[in-house]
């Protein structure tokens, strides 16, 4: 019998991790719903997907922020699309990187909304799926900030351990749903991120990845596709990966 092809929806497609969780579900035979506020980005991803792989994507333009959009986008979605088997939470960023005194308190309220409230609208919608279907698999991107904090990352390590809580008590509520939860915390992984956190700065950015080998994007899709594709009765809770080259939070040997 023919298999029917999975579903899996990525937040935060546009670039980086999320892109390349998008690239290799499509490469494993997944359709994919893929999210991001640039619509042009996630157009062509949409073609590349689904020429190069022979799947369906469905690309939806929205801010995780706007909840009233999130929903409307979501719903709207036609009953064979919300058939969402694997869930990846990735659409995040950090934004600045100052002293707790100097820090803006708009960029932290960015944070806030993208990291933690912007997957609580996500969730809340997709997770309902699940339980009326009575299966899911949901991963959610942590970091290394939300296993430790450093200087000046304040509000950032903040939003990134209310995912690990989030995902531990996600884990609890949601088990009797048959609904698998994991949480993945990467070290440095060279992508967009630091142009974003930086404001822009591309030289800034370009610095926290010199004189080492930091993780690329496809490492973190090839660890999450490898997550949720555990036979049903393993379930990796929590997993912690990092360049070789960073023992912890902004502790690097450099030129190694
Ligand atoms: P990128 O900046 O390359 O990608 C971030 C993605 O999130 C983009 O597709 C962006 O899309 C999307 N996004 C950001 N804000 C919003 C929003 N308000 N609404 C919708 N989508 C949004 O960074 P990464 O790929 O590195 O980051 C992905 C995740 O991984 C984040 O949660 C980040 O915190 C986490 N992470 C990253 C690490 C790193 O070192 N790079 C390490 C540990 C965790 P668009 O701009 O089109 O909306
Ligand atoms: C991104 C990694 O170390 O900049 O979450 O916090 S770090």
């Amino acid at each position: 019998m023919p298999q029917i092809p999975k579903l899996a929806l990525i937040t935060g497609a546009t670039s980086g991790i999320g892109e390349a969780c998008a690239i290799t579900y499509a490469s494993n035979g997944f359709n994919l719903i893929i999210t991001g506020r640039r619509e042009e980005r996630l157009q062509s991803l949409k073609q590349k997907l689904e020429q190069q792989f022979g799947i369906s994507v469905s690309a939806l333009t929205f801010d995780v922020q706007d909840k009233n959009a999130v929903t409307q986008h979501l719903n709207a979605l036609p009953a064979e699309w919300k058939n969402v088997d694997v869930l990846i939470n990735n659409a995040g960023l950090s934004q600045g990187m100052d002293d707790f005194d100097e820090a803006k308190l708009s960029d932290w309220e960015t944070m806030i909304d993208t990291n933690i409230k912007g997957l609580l609208y996500v969730s809340k919608i997709i997770s309902g799926w699940m339980v009326d279907r009575k299966q899911g698999f949901i991963v959610n991107l942590g970091s290394i900030a939300g296993k430790e904090v450093y200087a000046k990352g304040n509000v950032y390590c903040a939003t990134k351990h209310a995912v690990d809580a989030l995902s531990k008590s996600m884990r609890i509520d949601l088990l009797k749903h048959n609904i698998r939860v994991s949480v993945i915390h990467p070290g440095a992984v060279e992508t967009e991120f630091s142009e974003v956190r930086f404001h822009g700065d591309k030289t800034r950015a370009k610095k926290v990845y010199e004189g080492y080998q930091p993780l690329t994007a496809s490492d973190i899709a090839e660890t999450i596709y490898f997550i949720t594709s555990r036979p049903a009765h393993v379930n990796i809770n929590d997993l912690l990966i990092m360049p070789t080259a960073q023992a912890s939070a902004f502790y690097w040997e450099k030129g190694k």
